[in-house]
């Protein structure tokens, strides 16, 4: 018999079963794909348009090694991609000197109450990756407002909606303490504060130990914010980036409810295992089927493509109930 006090320590399931499954025409997108000369192209930001085309805001990293980001539209959100003929949102560094390195990694948030698409983005400034958001009713012409958390912070989106009046974003600046999530409120999009820590990196061994960021923006169910995460895992070949499963309280997202032990995807397709930086799967973006259950997650797979791997909200809460643990047990001082 398990008695409550076990029952916070999750052992590993013998058998292993995906949660996700890899689409079989991936990689949907690289560089071969661009209608323009360009290195590669990444982790794409996604979100389904109101004709129920799905968009994906990519990062395209052009031969100087600098990112810009350009929109690829489709009917399926699998292929007949149509490609912006040049970049849909460069680097600004006149106006915007944090972006004097390029802008990288945006997620998409549709947000009902302004009736627009908001874009985080990771701005590389001379002091590091901050994060700068923009809003856009159509991903031709977008008003930015900048740098909104200084470096070195990144791997952010906005949640659709407010809590308890103030809008809020999920974001992973690095602190003397390590590379942790933290969640930062705003009453207009601009002024953020109320700093809370929302998910910290293990330590030691742990496969997401030290660094971790968000993923694609947090998915809300009835449960709770649903939210993938990566880890990173140095190791003495490069770093290993994995992702990671939480779920989060719906009027107070900073407090985890639950979080899985093990990862739940890594690179282990050829596309994902090899190319500009190996080992690297990194969603930044999702679409929701009508059945509002099947999840498309859009990830950068080893910093040169686009690939697709489907799930589903059920199975994914239904994994945390057998295989997540009370967060209390999980910070870092304990494990
Ligand atoms: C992270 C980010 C991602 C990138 C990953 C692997 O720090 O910069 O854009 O895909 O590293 O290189």
């Amino acid at each position: 018999m398990t008695t409550p006090a076990q029952k916070l320590v999750s052992t590993p399931t013998t058998l292993y079963e995906p949660l996700l499954h890899r689409h079989p025409a991936n990689p949907i997108l690289s560089s071969k794909d661009w209608p323009y000369s360009i290195n590669s192209v990444f982790n794409a930001g996604a979100t389904l348009l109101a004709d129920g085309s799905t968009l994906l805001l990519c990062r395209v990293e052009d031969r100087r090694g600098l990112s810009h980001l350009c929109a690829a539209r489709s009917q399926n959100g699998v292929d007949g991609w149509q490609i912006d003929s040049k970049p849909t949102l460069m680097p600004s560094p006149k106006e915007y000197p944090e972006e004097i390195w390029g802008i990288e990694d945006p997620r998409i948030t549709f947000v009902p109450e302004l009736q627009q698409y908001v874009v985080t983005y990771t701005s590389y400034s001379r002091g590091g990756p901050g994060v700068s958001l923009a809003v856009t009713k159509d991903f031709r012409t977008f008003e930015r407002y900048g740098v909104i958390m200084p470096p070195d912070d990144k791997d952010t989106a906005l949640l659709p909606r407010r809590i308890d009046g103030y809008w809020a974003l999920i974001h992973r600046p690095m602190t003397k303490l390590g590379a942790h999530m933290w969640i930062s409120y705003s009453p207009d999009l601009r002024h953020w504060g109320r700093h809370r820590l929302m998910l910290e990196a293990r330590r030691g061994a742990w496969w997401d130990a030290n660094k971790i960021g968000l993923s694609p923006p947090p998915i809300e169910t009835s449960r709770g914010w649903l939210v993938f995460y990566h880890g990173v895992r140095h190791t003495p070949s490069g770093c290993l980036y994995r992702l990671g499963l939480a779920l989060f309280e719906l009027e107070k997202p900073e407090k985890c409810l639950l979080r899985g032990d093990s990862w739940i995807f890594g690179p282990e397709a050829e596309y994902e295992r090899h190319g500009d930086v190996d080992d690297v799967v990194f969603p930044c973006g999702y679409t929701m089927n009508p059945d509002g259950d099947t999840i498309n997650l859009y990830y950068g797979a080893a910093d040169c493509s686009i690939a697709l791997a489907r799930t589903s909200v059920r199975t994914l809460l239904d994994w945390l109930d057998e295989n997540g643990c009370c967060e209390r047990r999980q910070r870092a001082d304990d494990v």
